[in-house]
């Protein structure tokens, strides 16, 4: 049989994730990973690449609100109205600059996927697209709707599974009353 392959860098980014986030956060984080990892082998993407980009995808949710809000601003990015109102909204644009700051992260494809993680954005990129889908489908969530649906259909069609996953969060938000982001709705007219 073949060796088993250590990435030293995947190893040395949960280490320090671990430190960064909560337990129940870093266990999301994992199983992120490994779905992000079969959805790129079903799909044709570099696998390791989507492996490390599904772990390091929240590693700005241990930030306190102003925090985000400060990281952001630091990286000379635009925050929003809605983007003020309800600053969990920034941890993936913040997490893209703790990812390139802090974890050493350079590759763009992976800053962009970890930027969009949330809202998405039309046209995305295949890591992009299996990143915002692994955060939905990993197997430790299991308090969101249609997941049965949304598992399979991510390995049948996942443009059909972005706008299932596009629809249910605009159908979440609008029933809890909340405000919703440009992006979000843009991402599912696409
Ligand atoms: O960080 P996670 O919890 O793993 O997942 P996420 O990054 O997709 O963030 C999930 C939350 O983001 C979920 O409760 C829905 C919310 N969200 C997505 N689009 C919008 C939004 N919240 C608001 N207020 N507006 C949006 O447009
Ligand atoms: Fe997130
Ligand atoms: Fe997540």
């Amino acid at each position: 049989m073949g060796s088993i392959y250590i990435d030293k860098q995947y190893e040395k980014c949960a280490a320090m994730l671990k430190e960064d986030i909560s337990a129940k956060r870093f266990v999301h984080s994992v199983g992120v990973s490994n779905t992000a990892a079969c959805l790129a082998m079903r799909y044709g993407y570099d696998c390791h690449k989507a492996y490390l980009t599904g772990l390091l995808h929240d590693c700005a949710k241990g930030l306190k609100d102003s925090e985000l809000t400060y990281t952001v601003i630091r990286a000379g990015l635009e925050v929003s109205d809605i983007e003020k109102e309800n600053p969990e909204l920034l941890h993936s644009k913040a997490g893209s600059v703790v990812a390139r700051e802090k974890y050493g992260i350079e590759d763009e494809e992976i800053l962009n996927a970890i930027f969009y993680h949330t809202t998405g954005k039309p046209d995305m990129t295949l890591l992009e697209k299996i990143i915002f889908v692994a955060d939905y489908i990993e197997p430790n969530r299991y308090n969101l709707p249609e997941l049965d649906r949304a598992r399979v259909m991510a390995f049948t069609d996942i443009d059909d599974c972005i706008a299932l996953i596009c629809s249910l969060t605009l159908d979440h938000l609008k029933r809890g009353d909340k405000a919703i982001d440009r992006t979000t709705i843009d991402t599912y007219e696409y």
